[in-house]
């Protein structure tokens, strides 16, 4: 167990806390237990999510990076398409699913209190509040962290890293195993550059360096400059699931 965060994140027990071999291997025992736990809901919901045709997106990144932004921004302008859901994980307030609700979207609410992120077990609850028959997209938003987010499936399709050139362009190798589990990532808030020393090539050869299999977009939120790109993939992942099934 993480002693910082109370999460079940894998990490290197060669910290040099005073506690010996055994309460090391009960340490690691009981990660094993809660993401076994966790990686069996998941199971159940992306069965729950596949029977229902539908999309799963889980959006991931540090805090104020824009995702919420970027929900607001896909609703308003996709809602004529696809029909969309939003869970929405923070550790306090509606302050989201507010934003959200005002799009007119169905938006739930989790608040995890002390947790860094969402579990298999808060997105099965709470995707109770939607009907997911007559769903396209859910899209789930986790608490703001680059670490925990990333050992924890959900039972998405995919894990969506949203950055901001904010925070500098060496994240993806600084939180590598972030990266590594996202299928795509976005670099958001491009109408900063100019203002900022963000060397937005560096970046994508530290993300590509940590996952060659990732999908990059470039976008900015607040010119709407490559949005355009972002909705034709989110298309054509839509036809790529009703396909399938
Ligand atoms: N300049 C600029 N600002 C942006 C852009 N996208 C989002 N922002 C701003 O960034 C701030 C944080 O955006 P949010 O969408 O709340 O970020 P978030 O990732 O949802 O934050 P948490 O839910 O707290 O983790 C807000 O002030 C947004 O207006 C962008 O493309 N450009
Ligand atoms: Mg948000």
């Amino acid at each position: 167990m993480c002693i910082d965060c109370g999460c079940a994140q894998p990490h290197d027990h060669n910290h040099d806390h005073d506690h010996g071999h055994h309460d090391d291997a009960k340490t690691i025992s009981i990660e094993q237990n809660l993401l076994a736990k966790n990686d069996m809901l998941a199971a159940a919901n992306r069965e729950r999510f596949s029977e229902a045709n539908m999309l799963v997106l889980n959006l991931v990144s540090s805090p104020g990076s824009g995702k919420t932004t970027l929900l607001e921004k896909t609703l308003s302008d996709l809602k004529g398409e696809f029909s969309f859901a939003v869970l929405e994980g923070d550790q306090q307030t509606a302050n989201d699913a507010d934003r959200i609700a005002a799009t007119g979207a169905p938006v739930h609410q989790i608040n995890t209190g002390a947790g860094c992120h969402l579990d298999a077990h808060m997105v099965g609850h709470g995707v109770e509040h939607f009907d997911l028959g007559q769903t396209d997209i859910l899209m789930i938003e986790n608490v703001g962290n680059l670490v925990c987010p990333a050992s924890f499936d959900l039972g998405e399709d995919l894990k969506v890293a949203v950055l901001s050139t904010t925070e500098g362009e060496d994240k993806p190798a600084k939180y590598p195993h972030m990266f590594r589990a996202a299928e795509v990532m976005i670099i958001n808030k491009t109408d900063l550059l100019p203002h900022l020393d963000f060397d937005i090539e560096k970046c994508r050869r530290y993300a590509l360096a940590v996952n060659p299999d990732l999908t990059i977009f470039e976008l900015s939120c607040r010119s709407g400059e490559g949005l355009d790109a972002w909705y034709a993939w989110l298309a054509k992942q839509v036809g790529t699931k009703k396909k399938v099934i």
